[in-house]
């Protein structure tokens, strides 16, 4: 549960809105436009005179189309008529892909409330409800809305549980814990419509994402430091027709091999080289392997970005964009 004084300053900050922004981080995934959808439909409802808006730079991948509520999420907000945002599963103001473009949004004048479960959230809002205790920001903004006595019906159970789903990797990964479990149980008690989620997340796959897994598959090299590290190449993501989205995944499937201490997929795309790391141990942190390329995430589960291409050597190097 969220302490209710966080709660109580969340409140405050819709009910004195008159145009709600809602924002989630680029490339979204399940989590990001499971909150996004679950806190727009229930600020829609709770407060009917206020206008409401989602908002993501990018667009909402289609295993995600069937989620109620997903053809009202915009791109970015072209007018800047928003009096207060709350923003979904976003560490900082930079991976919404806003910061440059809309500063205001993230300006002291501008009430925000902040939902995040990353350790790594720099408390960007002028309320900060962060949990990293919590394997998704769906089952925050269930928190909130259960401080709040705001009833989830079946559509916000559906969206929310897509996050928990997804975050937790269908209930697999370490962060599943009996908390979650208990949430899911809830959530299926509202209604969550559960086999449509697993049909469209788990059970459904392009004929490119699958071509795609079978190069990166295919590629993995082990390193001396105990890695296994596979890397695909703008030429593989042009061969196989894959969009960057579809990479979701694939690391699982690297990280599979018995005795490793990390996983890392390497992808190239336009002038960007992507890192995901995984690990299964304890005694490893690709947080922190993450931060040494400026980017960051979890103990097990982590990421960067950088500016540069891939080149194949003895190992993968990132060759950056200034050369
Ligand atoms: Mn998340």
């Amino acid at each position: 549960m969220i302490r209710s004084d966080l709660a109580g300053q969340a409140q405050s900050v819709f009910s004195q809105a008159k145009r709600i922004l809602c924002i989630c981080h680029r490339n979204p995934d399940g989590d990001a436009v499971g909150s996004l959808l679950g806190i727009g439909m229930l600020l829609a409802r709770v407060y009917p005179q206020t206008t409401v808006q989602m908002h993501c730079v990018d667009p909402v991948p289609d295993v995600f189309t069937f989620l109620p509520g997903v053809r009202t999420v915009q791109g970015p907000p072209s007018v800047l008529e928003g009096d207060a945002c709350v923003f979904l599963d976003s560490a900082e103001p930079k991976l919404t892909e806003l910061h440059e473009s809309h500063p205001q949004l993230f300006a002291p004048g501008m009430p925000s409330v902040n939902i995040d479960h990353h350790p790594t959230n720099t408390q960007f809002g002028t309320v900060n409800i962060v949990v990293p205790a919590a394997a998704s920001s769906c089952e925050i903004v269930l928190q909130l809305a259960d401080a709040l006595t705001w009833h989830i019906d079946a559509d916000c159970a559906t969206c929310l549980l897509t996050g928990v789903y997804t975050d937790t990797g269908g209930l697999l990964h370490s962060n599943t814990t009996a908390e979650v479990y208990r949430t899911v149980a809830r959530l299926l008690r509202d209604g969550a419509r559960q086999q449509e989620i697993v049909t469209a997340v788990f059970r459904t796959a392009k004929l490119s994402t699958l071509k795609l897994w079978g190069r990166v598959l295919e590629k993995i090299t082990i390193t001396e430091e105990g890695g296994a590290i596979s890397a695909v190449t703008q030429g593989d993501f042009r061969a196989t027709g894959a969009d960057a989205s579809e990479l979701t995944g694939a690391i699982d499937y690297v990280n599979a091999v018995p005795g490793m201490r990390f996983s890392l997929i390497l992808s190239e795309r336009d002038g960007t080289v992507k890192g995901s790391l995984r690990t299964l141990r304890d005694d490893v942190d690709v947080a922190q392997m993450a931060s040494r390329f400026q980017g960051g995430g979890h103990k097990k589960a982590a990421g960067f970005a950088l500016p540069g291409s891939l080149k194949q050597d003895l190992r993968w190097k990132v060759v950056p964009a200034t050369q």
